[in-house]
């Protein structure tokens, strides 16, 4: 038998071994989202290390990466007082460039710079939309995490925090370098795929489903069982300190900033030394513009002056510092009223039950109308007339609302209407509504007899990207259709200004303007006259492809579904959709009447020549010695091909110029043969 101290003595080693194994590859994982690790060989680390701390109790520590989850209910959280007070930060709600221009007018003034000085050097960040919180470290270990609340005391969440994976319950470096007393201050939030992710597995479980990310996040934050927290993918970013003892911290903000994250804490990348209000601008627009295309939901940036010693000159006033302020951006969710619900029937025939909304200003513009997707939707957001509902329009995409606040409107609430919740016939025009198996989505089968897919159809026949009819816009459609001078597409080239003069509210050069738009409309390409007909899976580039590869209208609508499926991308889905659109004799005869209507388009050439690039995918980089890359692009695709911006396994063939460049180094590494210009030149003029 061994020596009982010797044995705890080798335990012990052990246990500080694996869990300097285990803090390293949870940094590498969680903050750097780099693992070197494969996930059953960490969990086979983490299980050694819970099996040497259940047989040696007392090497427990709390900051072993096994102590994560203590799971206890808690009755309430316990008062923090700040050791230092989280202040909050003046925000500047003027959204255009004129926001950070005052700030940095401010800050000059109350530093009493003259006009010549040089531009004041600030870190600017993002403001990240989640819940603020201190972080405690002493020499190195996490040993509490507190809410803000009203600044001077907030609550005591420890126990919650330590289960985010992102939060290191230990900092990196040697135990003698960290500092006896570091407080970290930041934002937890939630990523939105992350939020998807867990409203999916809600709406799995059939629970109920979450608004947005940041209640969710702050929601998380202040459960008081663990287990569920623990449950909710959280993530942090800091953006400040608290309490420091015994840490020379660095001169400037931005240089405290990557201290952090040497020390393993998450700090956002996107952030930025700026200078001036130029640098300020820059950054907001900057960021504005990438805003959508960021993982999570911010309301704003933040600029900061980045001197410490700046910010001490300039002080606070009111618990806010002079030397920050949050800029924000339009807001993307608004609270509003719900009028009505009403159902919008699509051009192929698609319901969508469309909230109509007290006008409300948000993401930019005034909505009052906005989706609700399906009825499933609907039903799952238990949204109804009188309700207070939060609407949400982000960048180009539709607003949709999002849910509805429970709190307010008193009173009983309006019924449902039965027919929103299993449509079974079409509002506009009675025909019977279906649902394909496992679909969300209903559809009215009228077709062309239907007048609202009759509008639509309309519309997107003569929209810019397909017949680019000038002067046919919604309300004249709706006169159109509704007057019942329009019934199937060719009448539209029927319609003269005498007939069109008619229309109530329609005045002789708007009917003039018309017809010449629509007799202008009559030049087109055959891709442009496919897209028009609005064939169901047809878009832009089916319809190009499929231009391209028949040539000509009369070969399309002989194609069998397996000559269909020959072309580029077209799958049985679309091929199908194709041949059972001409297989309808109303639509051969309006194609034949568009065409006795005088629609017209050059032949195309290169349907007519050799398809020697025929399925096959290129990739250009780099400048070629005599063709641009717009013209090696059209020689390509004349000749059948398509070319792709990135480089992958179904890469045919990259075309490489003078200064290549990481595309080069992927096809090399991907064996995707490589060609100058004369190779290419060579494989365009091959026989087919
Ligand atoms: O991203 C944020 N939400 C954020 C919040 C940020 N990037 N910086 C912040 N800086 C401060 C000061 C200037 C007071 C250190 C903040 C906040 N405060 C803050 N958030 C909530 C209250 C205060």
């Amino acid at each position: 038998m061994s020596e009982p101290t010797a044995d705890l003595q080798a335990a012990a080693a052990q246990a500080a071994e694996l869990r300097a194994q285990l803090q390293h590859h949870a940094h590498l994982y969680y903050v750097l989202d780099a693992p070197a690790l494969p996930d059953a060989e960490y969990d086979r680390l983490f299980q050694q290390l819970q099996a040497l701390e259940a047989a040696h109790p007392e090497l427990l520590t709390p900051d072993s990466p096994t102590q994560r989850i203590i799971g206890r209910v808690l009755d309430g959280f316990a008062p923090v007082r700040h050791a230092v007070a989280m202040l909050s930060i003046r925000t500047e709600t003027d959204t255009t460039a004129a926001g950070a221009t005052a700030f940095d007018e401010r800050v000059r003034r109350e530093l009493a710079l003259p006009p010549e000085a040089s531009p004041v050097e600030y870190n600017a960040e993002l403001k990240f939309d989640g819940l603020a919180i201190n972080l405690r470290y002493e020499h190195g270990v996490l040993v509490q995490a507190a809410t803000r609340g009203d600044g001077e005391t907030g609550e005591d969440v420890t126990q919650n925090i330590r289960t985010i994976g992102q939060v290191p319950l230990r900092l990196l470096g040697a135990a003698d370098t960290l500092p006896p007393v570091l407080e970290v201050r930041g934002e937890v939030y939630m990523r939105r795929d992350d939020f998807e992710r867990l409203n999916e597995r809600q709406r799995e479980k059939g629970e109920k489903t979450y608004i947005n990310p940041r209640n969710t996040a702050a929601g998380a934050v202040r459960q008081l069982d663990p287990a569920i927290t623990a449950q909710r993918p959280l993530s942090f970013f800091a953006y400040g300190l608290g309490e420091v003892q015994g840490w020379n911290r660095p001169a400037t903000h931005s240089a405290t900033l990557d201290a952090l994250a040497a020390f393993g804490i998450p700090v956002c990348a996107d952030r930025a030394v700026a200078l001036g209000a130029e640098g300020l601008v820059a950054f907001h627009a900057a960021m504005g513009a990438q805003r959508d295309a960021l993982p999570f939901d911010i309301d704003g940036v933040v600029y900061k002056v980045n001197s410490v010693e700046l910010q001490q000159r300039l002080g606070f006033v009111t618990r806010e510092p002079r030397w920050a302020v949050a800029h924000k951006y339009p807001a993307q969710e608004q609270l509003t009223r719900l009028n009505g619900i009403d159902i919008q029937v699509g051009r192929t025939g698609k319901l969508t039950p469309v909230a109509k909304l007290e006008p409300v200003f948000v993401g930019g513009t005034t909505v009052s109308n906005a989706t609700l997707h399906n009825v499933f939707e609907l039903r799952r957001k238990g949204v109804r007339v009188g309700d207070t509902v939060i609407v949400r329009r982000a960048g180009d995409v539709i607003p949709e609302v999002v849910g509805r606040v429970m709190e307010g409107a008193p009173g009983p609430r309006m019924p449902y209407v039965p027919n929103f919740r299993q449509p079974r016939a079409c509002p506009v025009c009675g025909s019977r509504v279906l649902r394909e198996r496992g679909g969300m989505d209903h559809r009215c089968t009228g077709g062309l007899f239907c007048a609202a897919q009759r509008k639509q159809a309309l519309l997107h026949f003569a929209g810019r990207r397909a017949m680019d009819v000038e002067g046919l816009g919604d309300k004249l459609v709706d006169q159109l259709v509704d007057g019942g001078l329009i019934r199937t597409l060719p009448e539209l080239y029927k319609l003269g200004v005498a007939k069109l003069i008619e229309l109530e509210r329609l005045g002789e050069k708007s009917a003039a303007n018309l017809v010449a738009g629509l007799e202008k409309s009559k030049q087109t390409t055959f891709a442009r006259f496919l897209y028009a007909l609005g064939i169901r899976h047809v878009g832009e580039t089916t319809a190009k492809d499929l231009a391209r590869h028949f040539g000509g209208i009369d070969r399309l609508m002989a194609a069998s579904v397996d000559e269909l499926l020959q072309v580029n991308d077209v799958g049985p889905v679309v091929a199908q959709s194709i041949r059972a659109f001409f297989d309808q004799p109303h639509n051969v005869e309006v194609v034949e009447q568009l065409r006795a209507a005088g629609i017209h388009w050059p032949e195309q050439a290169a349907a007519l020549g050799p398809q020697p690039l025929a399925g096959k995918t290129l990739v250009l980089t780099g400048t070629l010695p005599t063709l641009s890359r717009d013209e090696a692009k059209a020689l390509i695709e004349a000749a059948g091909g398509k070319v792709s911006g990135s480089v992958s396994k179904k890469t045919n063939y990259v075309v490489a110029g003078e200064e290549a460049g990481s595309k080069l180094d992927k096809a090399r590494e991907l064996g995707v043969p490589v060609l100058d210009e004369a190779g290419l030149q060579a494989l365009l003029h091959a026989e087919a």
